[in-house]
């Protein structure tokens, strides 16, 4: 009875403890919008994150990744390499192959991350260096490739059963693209910009009765005669709602509802950015309303650096990343120095808000066995640290190799998924410097060390939705429980948008730091949070996005909100 008693004191005085903590914390959310500071917490990690091996084969190298709000990634890789290792259920085959007459296995599949398995895919023509982004319903929509499949529009739709497959439209693309990039437009549609020899973009779904290609001459501009240096251009919505696009060195500011180059911006000192001398960029976290937005790319290698590859002379990638203001009426790239040099990296950006950068080598370029010295060690970069010799903290190594054809995904409990890498025709395992990999692996940003599994918020419920979705500048609650006992702390709320992966470059990729409206603690454990949607959808175009709460830099698992 006694220790019944002293027991029950003791939840006393702690849940009293807590009341008056969360009291403090009350006052002061309702009224201070945090910046995005997120070194605490996560930078002083007893280590740098870990590596974890979830399949040692699916049978198809990822060359391509997409997250569905279903939790599962679409992987693919391309069509004309002989047979992978995974074969399609049901004695499925294709007989239009370029290289098999008959062609029985995926290139294909479907990972499901919540129980580690996957299941193949039948894509039909080829997928090789395709682009893609999810439309406003969730669905993926997949353009471009080679040869049969270069004019090609697919579809993947989520569903609750193993049933779904991808789609082929009859509606084909304009022109050919292969390396294009896409986009998702604040109206919901998907802009398909360039491919190689295609200086124009255009749009998914048409219009009827509207032209239905636009001439681009910025990218017949960036083209270099030999290397070319411009494909897969860097693409990111603007909260203005026109398109920043990236390629080779240069960038501009498009409007594409009238066709129009707004604005053109410097060019960005040191080497090229785009393929093959592949870097990667970012659009830095975005606030409510954001007045300012600001364009990050990483690596990339020296103008010859290609051709030089070809004679097997790998020249040292780049070591820069330059930030770009693109909303100040006279911007300047302000340069920075990762730790070390970087071709073929993929940057994502982290729920904290962070951008972790990770993949590709030390030097060479993309292509056949165009580089060496995998990167091994990922690299977290804080954007708002105000010193930058702070800036970048190097994590842990990987043991693979993931060179050319690899790709990277963020998934919704905040680990990276990380898998591909062929960097030579067919699927080589043996006699070939970097074999072809069909390993699919996590990476565990520090956050999710277990030394801070006390301050991971879990999220219970999401108020405000009306048939699922959620309006612009909607104000919607969501309820989170820490530990028991475990007083609140600073926590900020973002929203991630699935990314389409392939060649270093995150498709649609984009963060919000959501306003908060209020916070009240519900009980010892639970505390409600209520923010705004973002206000317009130039800021979040519709469709599907991830929403962490992240407390003292640690997130939760993801929800999914859909904005409409
Ligand atoms: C950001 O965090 C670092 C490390 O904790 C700290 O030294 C710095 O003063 C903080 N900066 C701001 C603007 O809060
Ligand atoms: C893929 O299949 C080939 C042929 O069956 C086999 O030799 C190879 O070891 C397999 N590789 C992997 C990584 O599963
Ligand atoms: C699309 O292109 C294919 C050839 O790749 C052709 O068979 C088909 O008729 C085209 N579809 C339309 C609607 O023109
Ligand atoms: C570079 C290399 O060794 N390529 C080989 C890869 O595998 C195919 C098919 O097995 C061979 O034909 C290539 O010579």
């Amino acid at each position: 009875m006694a220790a019944f008693i002293n027991l029950f004191s003791l939840l006393l005085i702690l849940s009293l403890f807590t009341l008056i903590t969360s009291q403090f914390h009350r006052s002061s959310t309702a009224t201070f919008f945090p910046s995005l500071n997120f070194s605490f917490a996560a930078t002083t990690a007893p280590n740098g994150g870990q590596w974890t091996l979830l399949q040692k084969s699916v049978g198809v190298s990822a060359m391509h990744m997409q997250l569905l709000h279903n939790n599962k990634v679409v992987i693919f890789d391309r069509t004309d390499f002989g047979p992978s290792n995974l074969t399609l259920p049901d004695g499925k085959c294709r007989y239009n192959d370029e290289v098999l007459h008959q062609d029985c296995t995926a290139h294909s599949l479907l990972y499901d991350v919540a129980s580690n398995t996957f299941r193949p895919l039948m894509v039909q023509t080829d997928v090789w260096c395709s682009s893609g982004a999810v439309n406003s319903d969730g669905t993926l929509v997949q353009t471009g490739g080679y040869h049969d499949g270069d004019h090609k529009i697919r579809l993947f739709t989520p569903c609750l059963d193993e049933l779904c497959d991808w789609i082929e439209l009859q509606q084909n693309l304009t022109v050919q693209r292969w390396y294009s990039s896409d986009h998702i437009l604040p109206d919901g549609r998907i802009i398909v910009v360039g491919g190689r020899r295609a200086f124009s973009y255009e749009f998914f779904p048409t219009v009827l009765n509207q032209k239905s290609v636009f001439y681009f001459p910025f990218l017949k501009e960036t083209t270099d005669p030999k290397e070319e240096n411009n494909l897969y251009p860097f693409l990111h919505l603007l909260p203005d709602g026109n398109l920043f696009v990236f390629a080779n060195q240069r960038s501009v500011l498009l409007d594409y509802v009238n066709n129009k180059i707004v604005k053109e911006f410097p060019t960005i000192p040191g080497e090229k950015r785009t393929y093959p001398a592949t870097g990667s960029s970012v659009l830095l976290p975005l606030r409510l309303n954001p007045a300012a937005a600001e364009v990050m790319i990483c690596g990339g290698a020296r103008g010859g650096a290609y051709m030089k590859a070809a004679k097997g002379i790998f020249v040292p990638a780049s070591k820069t990343c330059g930030r770009l203001r693109v909303t100040d009426p006279d911007p300047k790239w302000v340069m920075e120095e990762m730790p070390s040099g970087r071709v073929m990296p993929d940057m994502l950006l982290l729920p904290t808000g962070a951008v972790i950068i990770l993949n590709g080598a030390e030097k060479g370029t993309a292509g056949w066995e165009y580089a060496v010295d995998p990167s091994l060690n990922p690299v977290l970069y804080f954007p708002d640290e105000p010193d930058p010799s702070k800036r970048f903290t190097v994590l842990n190594p990987t043991p693979v190799a993931r060179m050319y054809h690899s790709a990277a995904t963020l998934l919704p409990d905040g680990r990276i998924l990380v898998g591909g890498s062929n960097p030579h025709r067919w699927y080589n395992f043996t006699d070939v410097r970097y074999p072809t990999e069909l390993s699919l692996e996590a990476f565990s940003p520090p956050y999710m060390d277990p030394v801070y599994s006390h301050l991971r918020p879990s999220i219970l419920s999401v108020e405000g939705p009306t048939d699922n979705f959620i309006s612009y500048g909607q104000e919607f609650s969501i309820t989170f429980s820490l530990g028991l006992y475990q007083p609140v702390g600073e926590y900020i709320v973002t929203m991630v948008a699935p990314s389409f992966t392939t060649h270093s470059f995150a498709m649609n990729q984009r963060l919000m730091v959501l306003y908060i409206v209020s916070a009240e603690q519900l009980s010892t454990f639970a505390y409600k949070v209520t923010v705004y949607a973002p206000a317009t959808a130039n800021v979040a175009p519709p469709g599907y996005y991830m929403v962490f709460v992240v407390h003292q830099g640690v997130p939760s698992y993801c929800v999914w909100i859909r904005m409409k």
